[in-house]
């Protein structure tokens, strides 16, 4: 546990093996597969980012995000899996580290669109206390051909670089041209851990089979308040805001 926290300081990011157990795996699946087919429950809460003129002549998502879908979804709400990664959240950052979003990220097979180079930071209000931890949870195997994440070891300072909006409502995404990153396969049911200042990306799927991921957001209470205050609860479209 000392060497992950320590790596997490040191590098923003973080493998965690074996967060879940294969029954636990099984159960998020069956949620996950029954939320993305549920386009009516999710419509408000989904969107692609690819962008809306990604989505090819079959109507088929490339990136599918679904925000808040324990919102939407008791059997998720009340998951094991918050109670894990709260556990860990408290631990790398802190006891006063809660819950501030989830979302589902899933990259269908053959879909071959990548997430571009961006730093969870970009897409904060400004706020006073950075920390924030992000576990982005495997639910399949994921190696570099399906799309599974790669991280570069961030600075000491919290920078932000200069990021845009991909075209009609896509990600956000900035330039990253070094020789630093590295693919992090893992096994479904594990997990990475980043923070709002480490670049991360991944490539398109281009295999038959799912990558699914689940990602839960924590940052501190009276960080999560004072967005709230602000009308920041995750629900809603992307704005790049400084
Ligand atoms: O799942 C992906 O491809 C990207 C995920 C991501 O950018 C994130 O979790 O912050």
């Amino acid at each position: 546990m000392q060497t992950t926290i320590h790596q997490f300081r040191e590098k923003g990011f973080v493998k965690i093996d074996s967060l879940l157990t294969k029954t636990e795996v099984d159960e998020l699946r069956q949620i996950y597969d029954a939320l993305l087919a549920d386009k009516l429950a999710t419509q408000n809460l989904r969107s692609d980012l690819a962008g809306d003129n990604a989505t090819n002549d079959s109507g088929v998502e490339r990136i599918t995000q679904i925000m808040r879908p324990s919102s939407v979804n008791q059997e998720l709400h009340q998951h094991l899996v918050y109670q894990k990664t709260i556990q860990w959240a408290q631990d790398l950052l802190g006891p006063d580290m809660a819950l501030d979003f989830d979302m589902l990220i899933n990259k269908a097979p053959f879909t071959k669109t990548e997430t571009p180079w961006h730093q969870d930071a970009a897409y904060w209000i400004n706020m006073p206390d950075k920390r924030a931890v992000s576990f982005w949870i495997a639910l399949d195997d994921v190696f570099p051909e399906n799309g599974c994440m790669w991280f570069v070891p961030r600075a000491k300072e919290d920078t932000v670089y200069h990021h845009q909006n991909l075209p009609n409502g896509g990600a956000l995404y900035c330039e990253y041209k070094g020789d630093q990153s590295q693919a992090i396969s893992m096994k479904a049911g594990s997990c990475t851990a980043h923070d709002g200042f480490t670049l991360h990306y991944s490539r398109g799927n281009e295999t038959n089979g799912s990558r699914r991921a689940l990602i839960l957001n924590y940052r501190p209470t009276s960080m999560i308040a004072y967005e709230r205050q602000q009308g920041v609860d995750h629900t809603g479209q992307r704005k790049f805001k400084k």
